[in-house]
């Protein structure tokens, strides 16, 4: 039988030969599903196996897995690799803590309270609070609950009475608005919609125009999500028009942070998200820009109040000691809850405010460079001047869709397309900050030469 000695060494060994690979090797193999289980005896069976079959199916599986870490990999809102987070990660699995009390985790709460609160100070939130979320989505979910909650009191109590909600969010915004409406009883085609000017920006006077309409009409307007990186283009919507919006009308304003919350620890970009702080509530995924591993993500509140005031259940064989403040399960959603508060706290706490400014700073010089050398290229065609770290562009005749398949299926890159404007283009995500310019440099030939194999194609859809 393996001991957990022994465990840890097999994995140390299988995680850095994993490592190694990425050098080597930096996509996997390509495989295709079926294929996959024809190379993979993935069966659960009757009869386990020895302690060298075992290794060996491990190996194997981690042959095939896509190598999110490397220098090939382009096709997430995540990238990279911190050896400090994944120091913190590795131990938050072996110290097997549930975050729901201080009894069952010890610091790891009063961790999660340095991280959520220096997290709210960053937004401008001097009195909020605020809790980790397995995933954006989660994170969002959570702040339209409550937002929902109270935009019609009572109905924590004694359920919807029935007048028709309505929310709020750009045609770029993320797909969890809408999951989330339609989960919590606001309704997905409740979703506003509004347009965005050609960046992708929220048109603010539209959104004005839509609430008015909604009001009048006798609806309830729940929320504004006001997106701060779109996932497409990277663009932020403007909150400080948003927020004078949302004061005129009433409306809980949110800022879907997940992707571009980050910039708020650069000096120089911080001002994308100008007008934060008059926000009601913040998401932010420190597993997108700051690099920590997947996921961590926080759901902030301006007011300190609005998390218990809309969470908060007792169950005595669970909370028996210290305050409720303590025990943070009281008011989160989940009951057993993922330590993801370490990781980013052991991060934090190495490289300082100052280390996370600079990354964002690598971050965005890093798309200003390929945004360059792609409009000085005359057989690409950037989309936008990028306004933060995805750059999206096309090859000229060329279909984004094939170009983004054949490198993959040639085991060179793993990157993704977007749609903008009807268009499809191909979505360079900068997020990566061990890589150089000469990487980019490369990546962009690869590219080239790639879709020179291509017959031509279209991307208008
Ligand atoms: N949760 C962010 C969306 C995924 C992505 O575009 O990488």
């Amino acid at each position: 039988m393996l001991n957990i000695e022994e465990a840890l060494s097999d994995a140390a060994s299988l995680a850095l030969e994993f490592i190694r690979s990425e050098e080597e090797k930096p996509v996997a193999p390509y495989r295709t599903p079926e294929q996959l289980l024809g190379d993979l005896d993935l069966s659960l069976q009757e009869k386990g196996l020895d302690h060298d079959e075992f290794i060996q199916l491990i190996r194997e599986v981690l042959a095939f897995t896509p190598k999110t870490c490397s220098g090939c990999f382009y096709n997430q809102l995540f990238g990279g690799r911190d050896a400090v987070a994944t120091l913190a990660e590795i131990l938050a699995v072996v110290i097997n803590t549930s975050m729901y009390t201080f009894k069952a985790a010890g610091p790891h709460v009063l961790i999660e309270q340095e991280v959520v609160s220096r997290m709210c100070r960053k937004v401008g939130f001097e009195h909020g609070d605020g809790i980790l979320c397995p995933g954006g989505s989660i994170a969002n979910l959570l702040v339209m609950a409550v937002a929902r909650n109270e935009a019609e009191p009572g109905l924590r109590e004694t359920g919807h009475s029935g007048r028709p909600m309505t929310v709020y969010a750009s045609s770029e915004s993320h797909y969890s608005i809408t999951k989330s409406a339609g989960v919590i009883g606001i309704g997905r085609a409740n979703v506003r919609q509004i347009r965005t000017d050609p960046s992708g920006r929220m048109d603010v006077d539209a959104l004005n125009r839509a609430i008015a309409e909604d009001i009048s009409a006798g609806r309830l307007p729940v929320a504004i999500v006001a997106t701060a990186g779109t996932t497409v283009l990277g663009a932020f919507d403007p909150v400080a028009d948003i927020a004078e919006v949302a004061g005129e009308h009433g409306v809980w304003l949110h800022v879907d942070g997940a992707f571009g919350g980050s910039v708020l620890m650069s000096g120089e970009h911080r001002h994308l998200l100008a007008g934060s702080e008059k926000a009601d509530s913040f998401i932010w995924n420190p597993h997108k820009m700051m690099g920590v591993p997947v996921v961590c993500s926080a759901a902030l509140f301006r007011n300190r109040a609005h998390l218990s005031a809309n969470l908060y259940e007792q169950a005595e064989y669970l909370f028996q000691t210290e305050d409720d403040e303590l025990n943070p399960g009281t008011r989160s959603l989940q009951c057993g809850r993922r330590n993801d508060a370490f990781k980013l706290w052991a991060a934090w706490r190495y490289h300082g405010d100052e280390g996370y400014e600079r990354k964002v700073q690598k971050q965005f010089a890093l798309a200003r460079y390929a945004a360059d050398r792609i409009e000085a290229d005359g057989d690409l065609a950037l989309t936008f001047y990028p306004e933060s770290i995805n750059v999206c562009f096309e090859v000229a005749g060329k279909s984004s869709e094939q170009i983004c398949q054949s490198l993959r299926e040639r085991e060179l890159a793993v990157i993704g397309y977007g749609v903008v404007w009807g268009h499809r283009v191909i979505r360079l995500v900068c997020l990566n900050d061990a890589l150089s310019t000469a990487d980019i440099d490369d990546f962009l030939a690869t590219v080239k030469a790639i879709a020179a194999d291509l017959p031509p194609g279209e991307n208008d859809i």
